[in-house]
């Protein structure tokens, strides 16, 4: 069976499925593809099926030309038929492993996707599962579906885990270049899954079990999200005694060796970091073991927007202002800088404490024109000098490259800057205060900033 499959794989006469036709899913197949296989994309959304056989994207990193070109080609085809997938040789699964209201695991997707491919199994199969999950799901959930079927792993079919590592937007790192790791429940299985993954990716990592695999994601994205909870501490720190974080991190990171910068903000968004980490502590409570730094790096991570709520609340009283009753206009809703996904961004919870406090909250984002919150659709407003000028305080959340941050100190009274991205000037309207860092005054740069040459060209001092 083996010798099989990877004969099918190197002449590229092999099907392959890719299952989820997301961020993830969708780039990997046009990989696959453009490597010379017929891909056939599952996906249960009618509507994505449908825009992509017709050539167009949904994917911000996918583009219709591309897209079209490998429809057309008759390389790529999607379908919402699950009954497909029984011709395939090798499956790739990709779909959304969120957390639930409890935050626990919400493995639901990777049951339906697993059913799915279980009942349309068959000798010769290659499973990879790419959706980042606790470590021992490959082997917990995707092995006993599979053995129910009377298929043998490391024989009759082979199984393996792969995690995704796409970051949406990013210019240089795609699912091409980006090295891939393989772990299989055996070594045939790990075989296998390398040489399918070979095919169409630079650089292909194997590791020794498919609980290696699973566990390298998460340690990536966990790094992440303690390190990030570490520099928001700091600034809880520096804060209190009235330093620039953002000077010290910066110092910090001249030291060639040993440090690795990271940066103070709301609290974190996406789906990934404020997620992932949860996931290997939830399997290690089922083994009586408190995953501690994931525990504390959530606790202070997921408590940034409180402190940027009563860091805003001190600002107005400073200018004998309530936030019950004024306007706040919050600069950036998107969970990071320059994309528009707003998956559980910080800038939500910042305007619900705000909101909470009586405050009239509106935002501008470049990147969202409008977002849907449970009924409601809430639309942003133009950067303009008289919603500045309005503005009882203007709260920069999201740093976005493509917003005029002069104008912002020039007409804005109060600006609350949680990402280091402005300065008071001499001629500015504005008395900026920074998430972390000395008293603001208005129109002086706090004692002790960073070189005029770091600052966004927009804001250089007097
Ligand atoms: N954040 C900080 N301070 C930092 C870095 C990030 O507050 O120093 C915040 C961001 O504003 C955001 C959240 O954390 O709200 C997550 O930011 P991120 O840079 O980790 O971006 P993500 O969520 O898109 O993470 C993805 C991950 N990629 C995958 O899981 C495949 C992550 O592993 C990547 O390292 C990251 O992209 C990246 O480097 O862009």
């Amino acid at each position: 069976m083996k010798d099989q499959l990877l004969a099918r794989i190197e002449d590229r006469s092999a099907v392959i499925s890719v299952v989820g036709l997301g961020y993830v899913g969708l780039p990997l197949s046009l990989e696959f593809a453009r490597a010379g296989f017929h891909v056939i994309g599952y996906d249960v959304s009618q509507r994505v099926v449908d825009a992509l056989n017709s050539g167009v994207s949904h994917i911000q990193d996918v583009s219709d030309a591309m897209l079209a070109e490998l429809v057309d080609s008759g390389h790529f085809e999607a379908t919402t038929d699950e009954g497909r997938l029984v011709e395939a040789d090798a499956i790739s699964i990709a779909v959304p492993t969120p957390l639930s209201k409890t935050r626990d695991p919400d493995m639901s997707y990777v049951h339906s996707a697993v059913e799915a491919v279980a009942r349309n199994s068959h000798k010769g199969l290659l499973i990879v599962l790419e959706s980042t999950t606790y470590p021992g799901t490959t082997r917990e959930i995707m092995l006993p579906k599979l053995e129910e079927c009377g298929l043998v792993a490391g024989e009759d079919v082979f199984l393996a885990f792969s995690p995704e590592r796409v970051d949406p937007g990013n210019a240089i790192w795609h699912t091409k270049n980006t090295p891939k790791v393989v772990g299989g429940l055996t070594p045939a299985c790990t075989e296998t899954a390398t040489a399918l993954y070979q095919s169409c990716i630079d650089t292909v990592v194997p590791v020794s079990c498919t609980e290696t695999a699973e566990l390298v994601k998460l340690l990536e994205n966990t790094f992440r999200a303690v390190n990030i909870g570490l520099v928001n501490e700091m600034a809880i720190v520096c804060d209190l005694l009235g330093v620039d974080v953002w000077e010290v991190i910066d110092a910090a990171a001249t030291k060639p060796f040993g440090f690795m910068k990271f940066t103070p903000g709301p609290g974190i968004g996406g789906h990934c970091i404020p997620l992932d980490p949860h996931y290997l502590a939830w399997k290690m409570r089922t083994l009586n073991y408190k995953t501690r730094f994931i525990d504390l790096a959530s606790e202070i991570n997921s408590k940034m927007p409180d402190l940027v709520a009563e860091k805003v609340a001190r600002a107005l009283n400073d200018d004998q202002k309530s936030v019950n009753g004024s306007h706040i206009l919050v600069l950036g809703v998107a969970y990071k800088k320059n994309i528009d996904d707003m998956r559980e961004s910080p800038a939500l919870d910042v305007i619900r404490l705000l909101e909470e406090r009586g405050a009239t909250v509106e935002f501008h984002d470049p990147f969202v024109a409008s977002f849907r919150e449970g009924s409601e659709v809430r639309h942003g407003i133009e950067l303009t000098d008289d919603a500045l000028r309005a503005a009882d305080a203007v709260v920069i959340v999201t740093d976005h490259d493509g917003v005029d941050y002069q104008q912002v100190v020039d007409q804005a009274s109060l600006v609350v800057d949680t990402r280091n991205m402005v300065q008071a000037t001499h001629q500015s309207r504005a008395r900026v205060v920074s998430l972390a860092g000395p008293p603001a005054q208005r129109g002086v740069a706090p004692v002790g900033t960073r070189a005029a040459a770091d600052r966004p060209a927009a804001v250089q001092h007097a």
